[in-house]
């Protein structure tokens, strides 16, 4: 089934919906992330849209993060453009000038946990089978430092040591206790609330939030732009490694076995 991206824009409010639809998980393919960041820009350009709320299509998942099967028997090329679409993806979410909100409706590993940490306010369906967390080390990868950076700008430096050496996958009431997310509803309010919370922010002029928030994230942002091809470098030479490559492979066979 192919990735699809769904925006809904309400031009009355200048808010826009966008709805991860790429079954069953919203894995993180090149060719959904690609999408994902065209969907991005359009609104970022488009100078009517002053909101952006993500939330997710498929049952029970927000997003799974990155697709495994990119970073597994690919060759080192075709890793770096996968690379570079992820870096891109970071870049313009975290940069994004809109109020951004994740309406998180299920679980959020790994990338699909990076990708709601982009946003400014986070808002998770009440749901204890749903988890979100850097599990990176789980699968035997290293989250990189831009991920890092990010869960570190929100939960702070001693909660991130600890989430990410153990990749930690937290349940909604763990999520909140520790800022990972800032607020838990009913599963049926996710997107709702996401409403409602947009309409408070908008009441803040534009310009204002916009420069204070990238007051807030330019230096982590600076960080990858001035790094990004030793970035991609450095993931390309990490995850064509023959011991990555096996983790990688017990780990995908594991998710499949564990199907009941
Ligand atoms: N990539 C590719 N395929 C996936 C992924 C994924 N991330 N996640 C799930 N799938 C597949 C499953 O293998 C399964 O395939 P099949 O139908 O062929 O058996 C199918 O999607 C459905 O999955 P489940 O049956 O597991 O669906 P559930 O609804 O039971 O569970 C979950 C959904 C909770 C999302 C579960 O699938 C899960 O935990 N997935 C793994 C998530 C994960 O660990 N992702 C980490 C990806 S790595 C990353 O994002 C950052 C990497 C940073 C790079 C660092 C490099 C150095």
């Amino acid at each position: 089934s192919s990735p699809k991206i769904a925006v809904d824009f309400d031009q009355s409010t200048g808010v826009a919906v966008m709805r991860l639809e790429s079954p069953p998980v919203n894995s993180l393919s090149l060719d959904f992330l690609t999408e994902l960041c065209i969907s991005v820009e359009k609104l970022e350009m488009d100078k009517s849209c002053r909101g952006l709320i993500l939330t997710s299509s498929q049952p029970k998942v927000f997003s799974a993060g990155l697709d495994i099967t990119e970073m597994y028997g690919k060759s080192p090329e075709r890793c770096g453009e996968f690379w570079r679409a992820v870096q891109e993806m970071w870049l313009k979410l975290y940069g994004s000038s809109m109020v951004t909100i994740a309406a998180i409706n299920g679980s959020s590993p790994a990338g699909g946990c990076l990708m709601s940490l982009t946003c400014d306010y986070r808002i998770m369906a009440d749901n204890p089978r749903y988890s979100i967390g850097l599990n990176e080390t789980q699968l035997g990868i290293v989250a990189p430092f831009w991920f890092k950076d990010t869960m570190t700008n929100t939960v702070g430096q001693r909660t991130t040591e600890v989430a990410l050496q153990l990749g930690l996958l937290y349940n909604p009431s763990e999520a909140l206790k520790i800022g990972l997310v800032d607020q838990l509803v009913p599963e049926d309010q996710v997107l709702a609330t996401a409403t409602q919370t947009m309409t408070k922010w908008l009441a803040i002029p534009d310009h204002a939030r916009a420069i204070t928030k990238s007051m807030m994230r330019k230096p982590t942002i600076d960080k990858l732009t001035s790094n990004r091809e030793a970035d991609i470098q450095h993931f390309v030479n990490f995850i064509t490694k023959d011991s990555i490559q096996k983790s990688l492979g017990m780990y995908m066979a594991m998710l499949k076995k564990r199907r009941v």
